[in-house]
């Protein structure tokens, strides 16, 4: 087993990894930027790197920073968290290259599922239903063919996307050739690659997720489905597990296609598998997100697991504590995210220092969090500040003790989601399930209409 590992990462995410490596008798060593000098991580640590100035590109995203301050440090492997360079191909190369171990699958399985059109050929080889849709690039040759054979609404989707960039919907021929003109254009700046394809475009679906793990001998173990659909611009705001749309026997039909994925694949290390779910219980793939997930601890909670010591166990190769096969959740959980937005502005991103705090405790709370009080939090980097993670015995009782959770918690001297996140929950929709991914961004222009709630009286 690995003596030392080195998280490349900031905020609540390097807080969690931490104590898993202190559970494990492993020692931490955390990489930080000169922004983040009196953050909690640092304090938690055995051993702390500077990597460089506030910038990301300078310093979370310093490949070569990193792997000398892990050759500095005497670290025998690299967590990268979630973001920066989690899911970067030639970071993990770099990382193998250099003789550190990479916590996450290999660059080839990075490099060939972080590609969405050959992600998709996989799930294809896999068995794995797909939105009908192109097996091929677009060209200005083919489009139109090709949108005939997608049908409409149809998704133009970026192959070297992901998490909702460079996506537009179309509705008819006509606009096709000014939309994917747009589409490319877009993509090339963002991910410096063109190419697009089409997708059959699903209505207000949900967004289920399978986590998964498989160890190096090829045992895999697959956790209950993940509902993700109260995002906004597609960013994620509430999570929880099981799904109120799921049964078991659709949560088993999911739990087999993740695990079959996994093996074509040949995938060591956590994963999850996106799924869209239609109206009529119908699952679509959609990507394989290659690195431990802000939402993990639902699944955490609800299967009594530690996911970041079962993907520290797969990159040592070393046999997962957990027997292969699929589990089922015991009661439910929610996560909320709590960023420091103003939900009166908009979710304007803030900063400031930290006057009170006050962590929810009781049966079946859990916060994950790098603030403490008198903190600053910088301007430079994500805006999630902690999560706020309910467990109980079933989705109302979850519900209630979100609600308590919320009114204990405490964080004063910048604005937060936390009175978003209780208006919500007072919703009827919310409570009863009836939840997608339009759920949240129409709650929002509901409020803002007719202002029967004022977010900051709850
Ligand atoms: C879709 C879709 C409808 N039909 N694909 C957006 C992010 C990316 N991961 C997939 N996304 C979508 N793909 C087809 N064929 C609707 C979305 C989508 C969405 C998905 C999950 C959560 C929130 C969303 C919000 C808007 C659109």
């Amino acid at each position: 087993m690995f003596k030392k590992v080195l998280i490349a990462n900031r905020g609540e995410i390097a807080v969690r990894i931490i104590r898993t490596l202190r559970e494990m008798g492993i020692s931490p060593v955390v990489a930080y930027s000169q922004a983040d000098i009196n953050s909690l991580p640092l304090r938690l640590a055995d051993k702390t790197v500077c990597i460089g100035p506030a910038s990301a590109s300078q310093s979370y995203l310093n490949t070569d920073a990193i792997i000398a301050a892990a050759e500095i440090t005497g670290a025998d492997a690299i967590h990268p968290g979630y973001g920066f360079l989690s899911e970067n191909a030639d970071f993990a190369q770099a990382c193998s290259d250099s003789g550190i171990t990479f916590i996450g699958p290999s660059a080839e399985t990075i490099l060939k599922l972080g590609d969405k059109a050959g992600a998709r050929r996989m799930a294809v080889q896999a068995g794995i239903p797909v939105t009908p849709g192109t097996d091929v690039c677009v060209t200005p040759e083919n489009y139109e063919l090709e949108a005939a054979k997608t049908g409409f609404p149809l998704m133009i989707k970026a192959t070297a996307g992901g998490g909702g960039k460079g996506i537009r919907v179309v509705r008819d021929m006509a606009s096709l050739k000014n939309e994917l003109q747009i589409a490319s254009a877009e993509a090339m700046s963002a991910f410096g690659n063109s190419d697009v394809y089409f997708e059959k475009y699903l209505e207000n679906p949900r967004h289920i997720e399978m986590q998964f793990v498989r160890d190096s001998k090829g045992n895999t173990v697959t956790f209950p489905e993940r509902d993700c659909s109260i995002q906004r611009r597609h960013q994620k705001l509430i999570e929880e597990t099981p799904s109120s749309a799921v049964s078991e026997q659709l949560r088993n039909r999911l739990s087999r296609a993740a695990m079959k994925l996994a093996d074509t694949a040949g995938y060591v290390g956590a994963g999850t598998v996106e799924f869209l779910l239609d109206r009529e219980g119908g699952f679509w793939f959609m990507e394989v997100n290659t690195r431990l997930q802000v939402e993990h601890p639902v699944t955490e909670a609800v299967t009594g697991t530690d996911l970041v010591r079962e993907q520290i166990l797969a990159a040592a190769g070393e046999p997962l504590s957990i027997p292969a096969g699929s589990l089922a959740p015991h009661g439910h959980a929610i996560e909320f995210r709590i960023n420091a937005e103003d939900p009166e502005e908009d979710f304007r991103p803030g900063a400031g220092i930290i006057q009170n705090l006050f962590l929810p405790g009781g049966p079946g709370v859990r916060t994950d969090t790098h603030l403490y009080t008198g903190y600053s939090l910088p301007v430079f980097y994500d805006s999630l500040i902690a999560k706020l993670i309910v467990h109980a015995a079933d989705r109302g009782q979850a519900v209630n003790r979100a609600a308590r959770a919320l009114r204990e918690l405490e964080i004063t001297g910048i604005k937060t989601t936390v009175p978003f996140h209780m208006s919500i929950i007072q919703d009827s929709d919310f409570r009863s399930g009836h939840t997608h991914t339009g759920f949240a961004e129409a709650f929002i222009a509901g409020i803002k209409k007719n202002k029967k709630q004022d977010l900051t009286n709850n």
